[in-house]
């Protein structure tokens, strides 16, 4: 079960964000409604939100799970690998301290994204991305075998993220899309594969026996439905326009 969740309010410069979706630019205002919404689906979860305010000088900032990774048994605050993304760890880590003062850091020339860690039970799925790299991956094995946790890397070539491809509802189950539907690394789970249409989809998120599921994909969120979860549909074309999914809002722990 997650008790709490870090976000942080889209800025204005967000029309200046990475992206390769080629689906035009944010608009703020509508961002903000979409955020606002997000954040009440967690608290209805029973999650305990801490919003940070927008960071203008960070576009990005938004994406609050790339900067660090919770576990059951603590914190790490990642490098990531975009250089203009760098930044946003500093203005993270006094919001994770409140929870897990001291924590560790992955350090350069090591770069991890957290977007490309998956949790499942106490072992993390590491995705090689061109944000997460072997360095990257090697530390952030050895900082979980700190806390008593495992992790492994998972190769991967053509997703932003791991978790743009793959993720976990509890219970065994995964929502898979592309070439994680087939991986090697995946075979022990009850797959649920997402369509090439409804990708976007196969970022899901598992809140508290609850499934946040984006809106607009009705094969996908018959498939979780039929799985037995409730779920909850929210809006996330602001935010789709930036390659960011359900998962990159929120840090939840
Ligand atoms: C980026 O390219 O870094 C942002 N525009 C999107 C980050 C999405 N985060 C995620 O998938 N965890």
């Amino acid at each position: 079960m997650f008790k709490n969740a870090i976000v942080r309010k889209p800025s204005k410069s967000m029309v200046k964000g990475l992206t390769s979706a080629r689906l035009g630019k944010p608009d703020h205002d509508l961002a903000c409604q979409q955020h606002q919404d997000y954040v009440t689906a967690l608290q209805e979860c029973g999650l305990q939100v801490t919003v940070l305010d927008a960071l203008e000088a960070y576009p990005d900032a938004c994406f609050v799970e790339d900067v660090a990774l919770f576990t059951p048994k603590g914190a790490i605050l990642t490098h990531p690998g975009a250089a203009s993304r760098q930044g946003e760890v500093q203005f993270i880590a006094p919001a994770v301290s409140q929870f897990y003062p001291n924590p560790d850091s992955i350090v350069a020339p090591g770069h991890v994204d957290a977007g490309d860690i998956m949790m499942v039970g106490g072992h993390f799925y590491i995705g090689l991305s061109s944000r997460t790299n072997n360095q990257g991956a090697h530390q952030m094995i050895a900082l979980l075998a700190k806390q008593g946790l495992s992790g492994s890397m998972v190769k991967m070539s053509a997703l932003l993220h791991l978790k743009t491809g793959v993720s976990y509802l509890e219970n065994n189950n995964l929502l898979t899309f592309g070439e994680l539907h087939s991986h090697p690394d995946f075979s022990d789970f009850n797959r649920i594969e997402i369509s090439q249409e409804e990708s976007y989809a196969a970022n899901s998120v598992w809140i508290n026996g609850s499934v946040l599921v984006p809106k607009g994909f009705p094969k996908a969120l018959a498939a979780i439905q039929a799985l037995g979860y409730d779920t909850k549909e929210l809006a996330m074309s602001e935010f789709q326009k930036l390659d960011g999914g359900l998962s990159c809002l929120s840090l939840r722990f």
